[in-house]
Parts: C-alpha cells; sequence; structure tokens
C-alpha cells in the first residue's frame, strides 16, 4: 500500500470509521517505514521522510481523534532517540502493529461490555456504520440473544447501508430506517448504540451528523443510549480548550448542485451530543458515565 493511495482512501471515505481509519494510517505508516528503508541516505533523512507521511495522514479528515491519537503516538516513536534506520524502522512498525492490535481488541471488549445491555426480545437503534457499535449487536446475538435492530440509512453517504449488510450477514433482524424516522420509532426502542469520532473531556460526543437528534429523541422517551468508544477516541487536546473541527465535506455528496441552480448547500458530517443525554460510555476500560471522560482524558 502506497502512503498516497492510504491517504486518499481516507479522505474519500473509501475507508471510513473513526477506528477503521486510524488503523489503515498506521498500518499505512508500517508498510511506508519499511519501503523507505531502501532510499534512505541517512537517519535524518529517513526521520524527517517519515514526519512528512505523518502529517500527510493527519491532513486527510479533520474530526475523529482517534486519527490523531494513533499518528501521534507513530509521530513519538519516529522522534525517538535511535541510532540506525533498522532500529528507527522496528520502532516504528512495532509502533503501528501494537495500536492495529490494541484497537481490535478494545473493539471486541467494548463488544462484551455492550452485550450485557442487550436482553431477549429488544428492539435497539443505531446510526451510521460504527464497528463499535455493532460489536455488542454481534456479541449479544453470539450469545444467544434474539433482538430487533434499526439501522438509520445514514445521509448523505448511506454507511447505514453497510451496517444493516454486515448485521443482516451476521444474522441479526435488521430494518433499514430513513433518518427522519428514528423519533417517530423512539417509543418503541429500547436502547440506542452508536459510535464515536471523538470524546470531549467534557463528556460531549463527537458523532456523524444526526447522532445529537438521536440522543434527544431517546432522551425524551426515557431511552438508554450509549456510546461505545475506545479510549483512543478520547481527545487529551480538548483538555486544553482546543474545540473540536467539524469536518464539512463537498456538497455534491448530498445532491448534484446543477439540479439546485441558486440554492446554497451544506454538508457538515459530524454533530455534538451534550454529556447530559448520554446515559454511559462504553470502553475497553468499562462503562463510565460521561462525566467521568475527563478521567480517560487525564490518563491519555
Ligand atoms: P467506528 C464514523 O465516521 C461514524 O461517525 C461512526 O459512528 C464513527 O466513525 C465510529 O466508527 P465516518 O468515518 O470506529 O463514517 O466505531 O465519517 O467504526
Amino acid at each position: 500500500m502506497q502512503l498516497v493511495d492510504a491517504a486518499e482512501d481516507i479522505r474519500s471515505m473509501r475507508v471510513h470509521g473513526a477506528g477503521r481509519i486510524a488503523r489503515h494510517a498506521a498500518e499505512a505508516m508500517a508498510t511506508h517505514a519499511q519501503a523507505l528503508v531502501a532510499e534512505a541516505s541517512s537517519l535524518e533523512s529517513y526521520r524527517n521522510a517519515l514526519a512528512e507521511a505523518v502529517r500527510t495522514l493527519l491532513a486527510t479528515r479533520p474530526t475523529a481523534v482517534s486519527l490523531g491519537n494513533a499518528l501521534r503516538s507513530i509521530e513519538r516513536a519516529v522522534e525517538s532517540d535511535v541510532d540506525s534506520v533498522k532500529e528507527l524502522k522496528a520502532h516504528v512498525v512495532e509502533t503501528s502493529n501494537a495500536f492495529c492490535t490494541l484497537s481490535l481488541a478494545a473493539v471486541e471488549t467494548i463488544g462484551a461490555i455492550g452485550a450485557k445491555r442487550i436482553h431477549d426480545g429488544d428492539r435497539i437503534q443505531t446510526h451510521c456504520n460504527s464497528k463499535a457499535a455493532m460489536a455488542p449487536l454481534k456479541a449479544a446475538f453470539d450469545a444467544g440473544r434474539r433482538f430487533a435492530v434499526q439501522a438509520t440509512e445514514t445521509r448523505p453517504k448511506h454507511q447505514g447501508y453497510k451496517t444493516a449488510a454486515e448485521l443482516a450477514g451476521h444474522g441479526l433482524d435488521v430494518t433499514l430506517i430513513v433518518d427522519s424516522a428514528v423519533r417517530f420509532f423512539m417509543s418503541t426502542i429500547d436502547a440506542v448504540f452508536v459510535g464515536a469520532d471523538t470524546v470531549c473531556a467534557d463528556g460531549t460526543l463527537v458523532n456523524k451528523i444526526g447522532t445529537s437528534q438521536i440522543a434527544l429523541a431517546a432522551h425524551e422517551h426515557n431511552v438508554p443510549f450509549y456510546v461505545c468508544a475506545e479510549s483512543y477516541k478520547f481527545s487529551p487536546r480538548t483538555l486544553h480548550g482546543d474545540e473540536v473541527t467539524i469536518e464539512e465535506r463537498d456538497r455534491s455528496e448530498i445532491i448534484d448542485p446543477d439540479r439546485l441552480p441558486g440554492v446554497r448547500l451544506q454538508n457538515p458530517v459530524f454533530d455534538f451530543t451534550p454529556p447530559r443525554y448520554i446515559t454511559a460510555l462504553i470502553t475497553e476500560r468499562g462503562m463510565i458515565p460521561p462525566q467521568a471522560a475527563y478521567d480517560i482524558v487525564r490518563e491519555l
């Protein structure tokens, strides 16, 4: 995998999902570190090339902190005090691979923890296409529980189609609904499971556009709203007052602009859900109230 191709995979959303883009970037860094060895004229030039690769991948998508957290741990490896290109390569490859291993294990643990909140006969709503949010659903199904899932379409890129297909392929009972039907169905729902692109120090969730409306409807109906988030999706920078940048993608994702001359189109792809609408954050370190996000951010 060429680094430029990996960056384009992420930018274009051929690879999407906060955890997946972080793993894709980490894998690309491991491959790149190996490929660059042959042309490295000095440790300094090798280090500079790797630092440039980190910057290229960091610039692909601005919102999901998983990408930044993964790449910054690799950046620290790039900056480490070593004596040779060989040593630096080994350190970068090891750090990149370790992130991917940790990430996949975290999703599995979240599955095991979250599954305990899914019961026979439940109706679960989910939004977008989150591996972390699907993990508890699959784990509960694998444990023999039978329940129904409603997956939102997730305009404009329809990632909900993937969720519906993946869960149905796993054997689950799945219904696809349009995003605007969420509140219509909420009185029949037992729990909502969503993923996270970023969790702020105060417990605010940044996730796919529309998430906050689902949380509001769940709150109105006293339906538990669970956020499945690996700890590398928590943002240390928000502790220092940094704001999360909400990605605005191309307006043509909504509709061909030529079909609506004179009409402005806006396409923000994430929104903010306040902690008061979140029942719990399900992390690989345990199920915690959103107010405890601060503790995880401090540990990071
Ligand atoms: P996992 C996605 O963002 C969705 O917002 C999803 O909820 C979140 O990443 C987490 O996904 P996008 O890349 O890491 O589709 O749980 O814009 O797979």
